[in-house]
């Protein structure tokens, strides 16, 4: 070579600018093929094609929502030896066994995506990785067990029921079954709610004082306004967003109000009043620095939450071990026999 402009590519240069323009083309071509499902709004399978940043979307969102389903276990699960009756500890018990149950379909819907659970549970227990805010709250009566039911479940439902409809098969499917399980947690809240109600004086005002405390949390939860959420536009053009932050929100409001007047709760916020213009309930500002100092590690509970799972899982490596153990054997036995 005697300058650089003579410079020509060495042959195996060319022949990897081939495959790579050659790779591009295919590129090219599952993306088309991808795009068109996307806007048939067909499903996109594990062995299909899809865009690397389709992928990091959905392991993102999967695998939080794995985790608050995880977390979430635990507020409610502290009231698990304090039930006031039988029938109430063995619908809790059936409840968080649901919300585990829910991480395990996640956690394997998100495996489908070519990451293992190990990685997800390290990113959560080192707290790199994100759950719902709302488990960063503590419980601290009876009554918040019911409110948990009734708010928190019922805006879990709200939000969710739309990702029945993603247009990532495994997580739409999983979705489905989940929404089914939400629709009782939610109604076995209302009803606990709805029988404290009846009762005494204090149980009633134990009731009120759970509202008070959830309400504003809930309403947080569904996420920052649509102006500030970085995700949306992406998630609603791959389908798997289908209704945004705020508008699944005033969809909560709508549907929550006329059940607070049933219950005989008052919401707490002086601005929640029908706004006929619009034809939906109008609400008070919601306090966002709030929600990232708590997205952030720094709410009531977040420490002891991480602390718990992490506690949690250091217990369980026995289990892992003998499960690992048994099938080591099992495998040696049936080479033996296949002998
Ligand atoms: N908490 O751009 P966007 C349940 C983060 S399960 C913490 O709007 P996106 C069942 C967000 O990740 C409850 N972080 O994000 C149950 C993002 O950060 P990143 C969980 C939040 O994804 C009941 C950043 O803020 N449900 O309750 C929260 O488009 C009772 C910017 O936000 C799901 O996970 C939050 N609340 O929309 C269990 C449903 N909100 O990742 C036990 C599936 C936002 O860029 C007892 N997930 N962030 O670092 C979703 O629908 C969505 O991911 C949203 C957020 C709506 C949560």
């Amino acid at each position: 070579m005697y300058t650089q402009a003579l410079d020509i590519p060495e042959p195996r240069q060319q022949v990897r600018e081939a495959d790579a323009s050659k790779a591009d083309g295919l590129d090219a071509q599952r993306q088309t093929q991808f795009d068109t499902k996307i806007d048939g709004d067909r499903k996109i399978e594990p062995q299909d094609w899809m865009p690397e940043a389709y992928r990091k979307t959905l392991l993102r969102q999967i695998s939080q929502h794995a985790h608050s389903e995880i977390v979430g276990m635990l507020p409610e699960g502290n009231w698990i030896s304090r039930a006031p009756s039988l029938k109430r500890k063995a619908i809790l018990l059936a409840k968080v066994q649901d919300e585990g149950g829910h991480g395990l379909y996640l956690y394997s819907a998100a495996e489908t995506l070519g990451t293992s659970r190990d990685s997800m549970l390290d990113a959560l227990h080192s707290g790199k990785a994100k759950y719902s805010s709302i488990f960063n709250y503590p419980t601290l009566t009876w009554a918040d067990v019911g409110t948990i039911g009734w708010l928190v479940d019922g805006a879990a439902i709200m939000n969710q029921v739309p990702i029945c409809r993603c247009s990532f098969g495994p997580y739409a499917r999983a979705m489905i079954r989940i929404c089914k399980e939400e629709s009782f947690h939610q109604r076995q809240g209302f009803e606990n709610l709805l029988t404290m109600m009846k009762g005494t004086l204090s149980q009633r005002e134990m009731v009120q004082d759970a509202v008070n405390r959830w309400w504003w949390p809930v309403l947080a939860m569904f996420g920052p306004p649509d102006g500030d959420s970085p995700n949306s536009a992406l998630g609603m053009r791959w389908g798997i967003k289908r209704i945004s932050n705020d508008d699944l929100r005033q969809k909560f409001v709508d549907a929550t109000v006329p059940q607070a007047q049933i219950l005989g709760v008052t919401l707490p916020d002086p601005d929640l009043k029908w706004n006929a213009e619009r034809g939906h309930q109008g609400y008070g500002a919601i306090d966002w620095d709030e929600f990232w100092a708590v997205v952030n590690g720094n709410g009531p509970c977040n420490k002891e939450r991480l602390a718990t799972r992490v506690k949690a899982h250091a217990d369980g490596q026995w289990v892992r071990d003998a499960a690992l153990a048994h099938a080591a054997k099992k495998r040696v036995r049936e080479i033996k026999e296949a002998a």
